[in-house]
């Protein structure tokens, strides 16, 4: 059933092609991003640090940086387009919704990976170029992954300034919860087009030379339990890690096919958040109005027998719906957001890991079956 591929980190022997320092930051383009940035600091408890905007000379676009630990978010909405970039922005909301435009990553030498991914058949979008200000320099290259999504490179070595040049530092919009609700970037997920995903882990093999990670979602747990297959790429120290889903024809519609129809294609389906204290993030955003995806009752019921014990007692992750997975590695302890916008597109993952650097794929089966037991005692089955 589990296919199994190591996963082969790169070694001394061989350089990588590729090297990362990790996600720099993931741009949002929204309706407004005023609003946007209220929603993260209220409800998903992130800190406002930096802003551009016709304040400070910006004055086609408005962006607000917000960060948790090192995960950073921007969101940026258009005031008035002027330039093919504010155009590209008010197009990308009108078409996609509030959505992603860019999984920005932290390169050590922005010129060097912008080089090698276009020599490896990476489309271009915008050639390396210095940004200067007062706090330093900052190299920014941008390629083209699925959808209307990018990757800018960010080479910050030695920049002091609060984002990037053209920000200028924001006060905090409300003061961030006492103890932090996630402090990292663990992986962010692609919906592409069906019969397209082994073409995109292929881009990702061969621009970036990111490797497959050895947990995927094939044939099997698509047709039966989950409507998707899947697989993760990644670089060789697992600071970044890119599932790629496609919808599967399965005995549900492929949530894949939904998010692709209300999209308007592929893009970015959610960004998991890392925590180490899951119940303490659960209890505060929900708290603060953010809604999770239920999980059934008989769920944790069976819980114990499959997933063994894990540090939070199953009444507790009963009480948040939170869910479990254990591979031979460890466990994690994960939920779900609801879609954060109108369309059932973008949405969220909390994960605290212990060991397993799996994604949740056991979910799949015993979420599957505690639905069927749920409707069996509802007489229909
Ligand atoms: O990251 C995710 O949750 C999705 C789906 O082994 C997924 O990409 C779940 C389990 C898995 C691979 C991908
Ligand atoms: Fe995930």
């Amino acid at each position: 059933m589990t296919q199994t591929t190591h996963h082969t980190p790169h070694t001394a022997r061989q350089a990588d092609p590729f090297p990362v320092k990790g996600m720099d930051a993931v741009v949002f383009a929204v309706g407004n991003a005023k609003q946007a940035a209220h929603y993260y600091s209220t409800a998903f408890g992130m800190k406002l640090v930096a802003y551009s905007g016709p304040e400070n000379g910006s004055r086609e676009t408005a962006s607000y940086v917000l960060e948790n630990g090192s995960a950073r978010f921007v969101f940026t909405s258009v005031i008035r387009p002027a330039t093919p970039w504010g155009t590209f922005l008010a197009e990308h909301v009108a078409e996609h919704g509030d959505g992603v435009v860019d999984l920005a990553i932290e390169v050590p030498d922005a010129r060097a990976a912008f080089a090698y991914a276009v020599e490896h058949g990476a489309t271009p979008l915008t050639e390396p170029y210095d940004v200067k200000d007062e706090h330093g320099t900052v190299v920014l290259a941008a390629i083209a992954t699925y959808g209307k999504t990018r990757h800018t490179l960010v080479e910050r070595t030695g920049y002091e300034g609060p984002y990037l040049p053209g920000y200028t530092a924001a006060a905090p919009i409300v003061e961030p919860p006492a103890q932090r609700t996630f402090q990292a970037i663990d992986h962010c997920v692609g919906n592409v087009e069906l019969g397209r995903m082994n073409e995109w882990v292929g881009f990702y093999n061969k621009v970036m030379g990111f490797t497959n990670m050895k947990e995927f979602v094939g044939d099997d747990i698509a047709t039966e339990y989950s409507a998707l297959m899947s697989k993760v790429v990644a670089d060789g120290t697992l600071k970044v890690k890119f599932p790629i889903n496609e919808p599967a024809i399965a005995k549900k519609k492929s949530q894949i096919d939904e998010y692709l129809e209300f999209y308007g294609g592929a893009g970015v389906q959610h960004i998991a958040l890392n925590t180490n204290d899951i119940v303490q993030s659960v209890r505060t955003m929900r708290a603060a109005g953010v809604q999770f995806l239920d999980t059934p009752d008989s769920y944790y019921d069976t819980l114990g027998e499959w997933a063994g014990e894990t540090r939070v007692p199953v009444e507790t992750l009963r009480e948040l719906k939170i869910l479990v997975d254990r591979d031979e590695d460890g466990y994690l302890l994960q939920i779900f957001t609801k879609p954060v916008q109108d369309r059932p597109t973008v949405f969220f993952e909390m994960i605290e890991r212990h060991g397993s650097m799996g994604f949740g794929k056991g979910n799949f089966k015993a979420l599957f079956e505690a639905i069927e037991r749920e409707q069996e005692r509802r007489g229909n089955l």
